[in-house]
């Protein structure tokens, strides 16, 4: 099927050690994605929903153990233990490899292994990757046909000898003879494996068909692997999103947004804004892959080509543009199923049918007590349907950055936003940044910070002080006078009766702007202990209902609280050892000395 001798030897020993009963090459048509749907419906493995409210889309349940990432089944199988770092899972990579070949033997029998070349970023770009997926998950191939670039466009681009990163994947639930099984198969959670090597560039995922665990594109190679090779070559893959601002007298102006979960990342790459003039669009809202470009300015591709974004919570109100990108062609996941074959989750903005289909295939009415919808639920939709996406999203050669965001849930202490000093500095603001604990998340540390060092602590497929270290060797390496300046934005200020201070979502274009203006030296600033901020009179707050008082809380530095939060960070840095880069112990003794 391909000229390419070590591709074709990948896959048949692949084939001869997981035994599919037949081998089907991803070709990434619209007639294939279609009849690979077709099969799904027709064996109970999806919904083909309405088609006149919801055309060209689906929904599938997944087998309710297997409902989100995994983190504590995901694995760095560096050489060493050293290079994973204390915030991965280590094994020893030759025992991952037998481990995971014992459960890989036979595992696709009675099932279809599809070969799936994709790449990540734009055909035609420098910054693209390439990658082959075998997997026996035909919602898999589905959901990667919009999420990657895929099909014989990607096998052309490879050539005869180009590189490629091997992804394996298997639902781990062989089939026995004439036995159809379960609609979604996989295997318990002591036998998923997440399972990355770095320094062979290779992943190899066992046993879960969700998300992050399977669609491997996206955080396994995106962001785990890449950030290796990012490493290796200079550049930066990391978790943020990417957006175009536009004033109103037509300058435009790019920026990058770091943000963990839970913090609106999706609702912010697709903002609506509410300053009269001014337009915001959509680059990407997860991934950035970062480069310096010969005039020494750095430029950012989305790797992805969809969206994979949480149901519920979303509507209207809070995202219009998410729910205008899933009026069709969309994969739905988790969420609930209408009597009328449409969608259904928790915050959709419309009262809750009198009857649904729960996402895990039962009656529910609005009197049961548990959510229609799983809080996980997903949409895996096409970037190219989002109103808001930018003309130039597709560039081969990146946007410009002017401004890196990095942001977490902070109820007190951090300010609306506050802005870098320099590099360093900003590098210290990433490495620092968090979410403040709630009940929601561990019980036992409420109130601490969790640290979540430029939202990728997840996704550091290497020691996490190294990838600190990176971050400062290619701010060294470059005009510190083109670098981009970094803002920690908090949208979730909260007040002494626990109400949030700012209004969020579409009022945020309001910080965005100040930070424009930034990037074009008219704005105003102060100093303050912890970087440069707005005052009130620096910020457009024309049209807003907010009070004066309210709008000196959040842009106040309580000295005291800065205090405990410098202790908090010390004590933090402590996980990281000696590989703790000194300009950060520098930087912590930095504000330390402001404070005082
Ligand atoms: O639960 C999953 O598998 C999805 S995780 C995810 C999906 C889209 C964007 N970001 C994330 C994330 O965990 O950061
Ligand atoms: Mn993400």
């Amino acid at each position: 099927m391909t000229d390419h001798l070590m591709l074709n030897q990948w896959i048949e020993d692949h084939v001869r050690h997981c035994q599919p009963d037949r081998v089907v090459w991803w070709r990434g048509t619209t007639a294939q994605y279609d009849e690979t749907l077709a099969m799904m419906v027709k064996n109970g493995a999806a919904v083909a929903l309405d088609p006149v409210k919801r055309p060209g889309s689906y929904l599938f349940r997944s087998h309710p153990s297997d409902v989100a990432r995994v983190e504590n089944r995901t694995f760095i199988a560096s050489q060493r233990l050293a290079d994973a770092g204390p915030t991965n899972n280590w094994i020893e990579p030759q025992r991952l490899k037998s481990i995971l070949s014992g459960l890989y033997a036979g595992v696709m029998k009675g099932r279809t292994m599809y070969v799936i070349p994709f790449m990540m970023g734009a055909l035609r770009s420098p910054f693209s990757k390439i990658a082959v997926l075998l997997t026996d998950s035909p919602y898999v191939a589905v959901n990667m046909q919009i999420m990657t670039r895929t099909g014989d466009a990607v096998l052309a681009a490879l050539g005869m000898g180009g590189a490629f990163v091997p992804c394996l994947h298997s639902v781990g639930y062989p089939l026995s003879a004439g036995i159809a099984g379960p609609a979604w198969p996989c295997a318990p959670i002591e036998q998923k494996y997440i399972a990355h090597f770095p320094e062979e560039r290779m992943i190899w995922s066992y046993g879960s068909g969700y998300g992050g665990n399977a669609l491997l594109g996206k955080k396994c190679l995106a962001l785990r692997i890449a950030s290796v090779q990012a490493r290796d070559e200079g550049w930066l893959a990391e978790h943020m999103l990417i957006l175009k601002l536009t004033n109103p007298e037509g300058k435009v102006r790019y920026v990058t947004g770091a943000f963990p979960s839970a913090c609106g990342k999706t609702n912010l790459a697709m903002l609506v804004p509410t300053i009269p003039g001014w337009k915001v669009e959509t680059i990407g809202d997860d991934i950035a892959w970062m480069r310096f470009g010969r005039d020494g300015r750095l430029y950012a591709v989305n790797p992805e080509a969809g969206f994979f974004g949480v149901a519920p919570g979303t509507s209207t109100k809070t995202n219009p543009n998410a729910m205008a990108t899933i009026a069709k062609n969309t994969i739905f996941t988790n969420v609930a199923l209408t009597d009328d074959l449409d969608v259904w989750w928790e915050g959709i903005g419309t009262p809750a049918p009198d009857h649904l289909i729960d996402w895990q295939g039962r009656d529910w009415t609005p009197a049961s007590n548990e959510p229609a919808a799983h809080p996980n639920a997903r949409f895996t939709a096409p970037a190219a349907q989002c109103p808001a996406i930018a003309p130039e999203w597709e560039d081969p050669a990146g946007v410009p950055i002017s401004a890196i965001l990095i942001g977490g849930r902070r109820p007190t202490t951090v300010p609306l936003v506050h802005e870098s000093l320099n590099w360093n500095h900003g590098v210290f603001m990433g490495s620092t940044m968090g979410s403040e604990i709630t009940a929601a998340t561990i019980s036992d540390q409420i109130g601490q910070v969790r640290r979540d060092p430029f939202a990728m602590l997840p996704f550091i497929g290497y020691h996490a002080g190294d990838y600190l270290k990176h971050w400062l060797d290619v701010g060294a390496a470059h005009d510190p006078l083109k670098l981009p300046k970094i803002y920690h934005v908090n949208w979730f200020r909260k007040d002494a009766d626990g109400k949030f201070l700012w209004p969020g979502y579409g009022e945020n274009s309001r910080i965005l702007k100040w930070i424009f203006e930034r990037a074009d030296g008219t704005a105003g600033a102060i100093d303050t202990p912890i970087g440069k901020m707005p005052r009130p009179a620096d910020l457009d707050l024309a049209g807003l209902d907010i009070h004066p008082e309210t709008m000196r809380a959040l842009l106040s530095v309580d000295a005291e609280a800065w205090r405990r939060e410098a202790d908090s960070i010390e004590k933090y840095y402590g996980i990281f050892g000696d590989r703790l880069p000194a300009a950060l112990t520098v930087e912590l003794a930095s504000l330390k000395k402001r404070l005082a």
